[in-house]
């Protein structure tokens, strides 16, 4: 019997603190930053800024005592954090203090992935990095430089790519995470549900989570709603094959066979039409294509879903008359990382359309219509025209694949084969692409045939391991960034400021971006020389004050409407209908079905189990692996493995085994967690562990990597994402 997770243990949204061990001494390094850092010396000294821990951006408050970092905690001003940081946010300060850290810039001395290196000066690290920027772009076209870039340090960098004239830039975000949801949902109501989610969990009266483990996956203002819907008593219906932390805070929990999700939507949307449980004036109103969608998802009842799904055609039948009786107060929620089988489009579309007949869209407890600072853009020159079309996707193959964030697969896949055309080199910007991308060995097989690769990181994860040069950004702590005007329930903006100095000769993302432009002839791209002037700019430029701003760390905005409730119009211009549209125009004008379709997925081969993978509370991607506060309480990962197969294969709970794939890759060791949490079809894994970088000297083969694992993945038609989770493993004893 496993211990019950109060929710009390499950949140610890508290300031950890950090008893400074192996504290490097602060090195001769002139603080560029205009913001003083000077007397600071003594006593306790508070700095306003927001975290990075991951991409939902909290504002924070740094303390820093005699000149040392101290301890972070929530900014009360911050609509995000609202005063309170995640586990991952408050233990950012081990980051700082990671004696593994990136210290200088370095230049490989032997072959690719030998962990070989020369110490050496900026000026030469970026020298040598624009004369081979240079020279490529010179050979093969500016369409030969690929940048994949994640979070929002990168801004600067993208900035100066495309003054370059770079035009294949990719982020994870979307192939490997969102893409689908943003697709789905644009495709239906024409607007995306975006970060942070727009969904008003602190309203709701009921809510579906659906492979979301909310409390797991750890976005803070999202946990802080759920905590507080638990303690008021909304009604939660959790749909996982695995007994989450969400589930056990459920009313009801579904343990759904992995694969099958469309089927129970499909299965939800005929009832709520058969029993006449939809919203009838609002369909009435603004949807498009209800009757056809009448007609087509007649044969998809309980009892068809129950085949397919495992769940009993009552509970079906009940979650969905809960979801209904509460609407427009109830929702099911989108998820966030939602790749996960490769016709994933289609079932984030069940949501919406489930969500379009509870008649919830920008209605108090359904989903809020978020709002955003207008901050002006600053004044740059116009980027020359890159007349070529990008490489990831060649005549348009995914027709809504994503514009701004791209498909980090297809650079891979273009670098390897050299079709459409042949990319050189890759600019790597806070993405550890060995870990995030699947199947790694073609991730190596692209590094091998690049002329030059560049890793900005702060950590020598395994894509610095492959670099060519390696620069060392300060982390987010130490440095200016972009501000933070992320769209929410009230206009704000965010500040990015230094709490301490760099600890060694590492260099803010906007000065590595500014010095490489000004090497590789684009100076007029800069006309600023401090970020701070390009801050101040903008902020003013708003109306606002950049000092009250660097002080508060927040400036609100004015509340606007954000439901129909408070006076806000319903209008959806963005869809070629004008109106929410149940049978998609625009997917069946590509040749896709218009209404969400559901494939069976595959079964495992005999004596293998689905591999699932998720997030663990105290750590961010692969991350984190490094912060050793937060290696402290989770060290390494365990797979999940349900008791009754436990038995049968003779397998004892903290034993330690490793997983060999369908295709026969073999992972590092892991412990076994025997469990009843799980269904017996499937395991289950943390991601972001399993490191192969001998330099992260803590994390260095702690527990598994989900992502070697991944030798299998399905490509979305719609939209190109990856889905990850069609891949089997057995045990092999150690
Ligand atoms: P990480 O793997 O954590 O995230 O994938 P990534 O964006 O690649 O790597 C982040 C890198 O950024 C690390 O090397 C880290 O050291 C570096 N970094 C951290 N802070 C800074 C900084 O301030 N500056 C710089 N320059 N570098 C920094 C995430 C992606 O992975 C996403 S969004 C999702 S949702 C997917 N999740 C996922 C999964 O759950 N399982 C598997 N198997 N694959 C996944 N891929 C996707
Ligand atoms: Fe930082 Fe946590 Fe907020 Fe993410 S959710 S930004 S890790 S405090």
């Amino acid at each position: 019997m496993e211990a019950k997770v109060t929710r009390r243990k499950f949140l610890q949204i508290s300031g950890a603190t950090f008893a400074g061990a192996a504290i490097v001494a602060t090195s001769n390094r002139v603080v560029e930053n205009a913001f003083s850092l000077s007397g600071r010396k003594k006593g306790i000294v508070k700095v306003p800024s927001y975290c990075s821990l991951c991409f939902w951006k909290c504002g924070l408050i740094g303390y820093v005592k005699d000149g040392k970092l101290w301890k972070l905690e929530g900014n009360p001003l911050d609509p995000l954090s609202k005063g309170r940081l995640c586990p991952r946010g408050s233990g950012g300060v081990g980051q700082h203090y990671d004696p593994d850290r990136l210290k200088a810039p370095l230049v490989r001395i032997s072959s690719r992935g030998d962990e070989k290196w020369k110490v050496t000066t900026w000026d030469e690290a970026l020298n040598y990095s624009a004369k081979k920027l240079m020279e490529i772009k010179d050979k093969y076209g500016p369409q030969s430089i690929a940048l994949f870039s994640h979070g929002p340090g990168g801004v600067f960098l993208k900035h100066t790519l495309k003054a370059f004239g770079v035009k294949n830039i990719t982020a994870p975000s979307f192939a490997q995470c969102r893409g689908p949801r943003e697709v789905a949902f644009e495709l239906t109501y024409g607007e995306i549900v975006g970060s942070p989610e727009r969904t008003d969990i602190k309203n709701s009266k009921c809510f579906a989570l659906i492979g979301s483990h909310l409390g797991e996956n750890m976005h803070n203002t999202q946990v802080q709603e759920f905590a507080e819907a638990i303690e008021r008593g909304a009604n939660i219906i959790v749909v996982d094959p695995r007994f989450s932390i969400a589930a056990s805070k459920a009313k009801y929990y579904l343990p759904i066979k992995p694969g099958t999700d469309t089927a129970l939507l499909l299965a939800w949307i005929n009832i709520l039409i058969e029993e006449e449980l939809y919203d009838k004036e609002f369909v009435n109103n603004y949807t498009h294509g209800f009757e056809q969608l009448k007609e087509y998802i007649k044969p998809f009842t309980a009892e068809w879903a129950f085949v397919e799904t495992g769940i009993e055609p009552d509970l079906i039948k009940e979650t969905i008359r809960e979801l209904a009786r509460y609407k427009p107060s109830s929702f099911v929620h989108p998820g966030r990382r939602v790749n996960w089988y490769g016709n994933d489009v289609q079932r984030i579309r069940a949501i919406a359309i489930v969500n379009a007949l509870l008649g919830n869209w920008n209605r108090r407890g359904g989903f809020f219509k978020p709002v955003k600072m207008d901050i002006p853009k600053y004044p740059y020159p116009p980027y020359p025209e890159a007349n070529y079309e990008v490489v990831y996707n060649p005549n348009s193959r995914f027709p809504f694949a994503g514009e701004e964030e791209g498909l980090t697969q297809g650079v891979r896949s273009a670098t390897i084969t050299g079709e459409p055309y042949p990319i050189k080199a890759w600019v790597v910007y806070g993405t550890n692409l060995i870990q995030t991308l699947p199947n790694p060995s073609e991730t190596l097989e692209a590094i091998k045939k690049l002329e030059f690769l560049l890793v900005i990181d702060v950590i020598p994860n395994e894509i610095a391991m492959w670099a060519d040069v390696v620069l060392p950004e300060a982390i987010y702590l130490e440095r200016f960034d972009e501000l933070n005007i992320s769209p929410f329930r009230v206009p704000f903006v965010g500040i990015r400021q230094p709490v301490v100095p760099p600890p060694h000769d590492q260099k803010d993302g906007w000065w590595i971006a500014r010095e490489l432009a000004v090497k590789l002839g684009l100076e007029q791209y800069y006309p600023w020389k401090h970020i701070e002037e390009y801050l101040k700019y903008r902020v003013e430029a708003a109306g606002l004050s950049y000092e009250q701003l660097k002080k508060d760390g927040v400036i609100l905005g004015n509340e606007q409407p954000i439901y129909v409730e408070d006076g806000l119009k319903l209008e959806f211009p963005y869809t070629p209908t004008q109106k929410i549209e149940l049978y998609s125009t625009q997917l069946a004008e590509k040749g896709f079905s218009p209404f969400p379709t559901y494939e069976r997925p595959p079964e495992p081969p005999p004596g293998y189990f689905r591999l699932l993978f998720g997030r663990v509370p105290v750590h961010t991607f692969s991350m984190t692996q490094s912060n050793r506060i937060l290696m402290d309480m989770v060290e390494e990962n365990e797979v999940w493995v349900n008791s009754d197969v436990a038995v049968s294969l003779g397998l004892s709970n903290g034993e330690y085994v490793r997983l060999k794939n369908q295709d026969g890759k073999i992972s590092n060791k892991v412990k076994v967690r025997v469990t009843q949490r799980i269904r017996p079809d499937c395991v289950y894994i943390y991601h972001g562990f399993g490191h192969t970088s001998k330099s992260l000297k803590r994390a260095y083969l702690k527990g598994a990597s989900d992502s070697e694992l991944i030798t299998h993945y399905d490509l979305d038609p719609i939209m190109g994402g990856t889905g990850m989770n069609n891949n089997f493993v057995t045990f092999v004893k150690e």
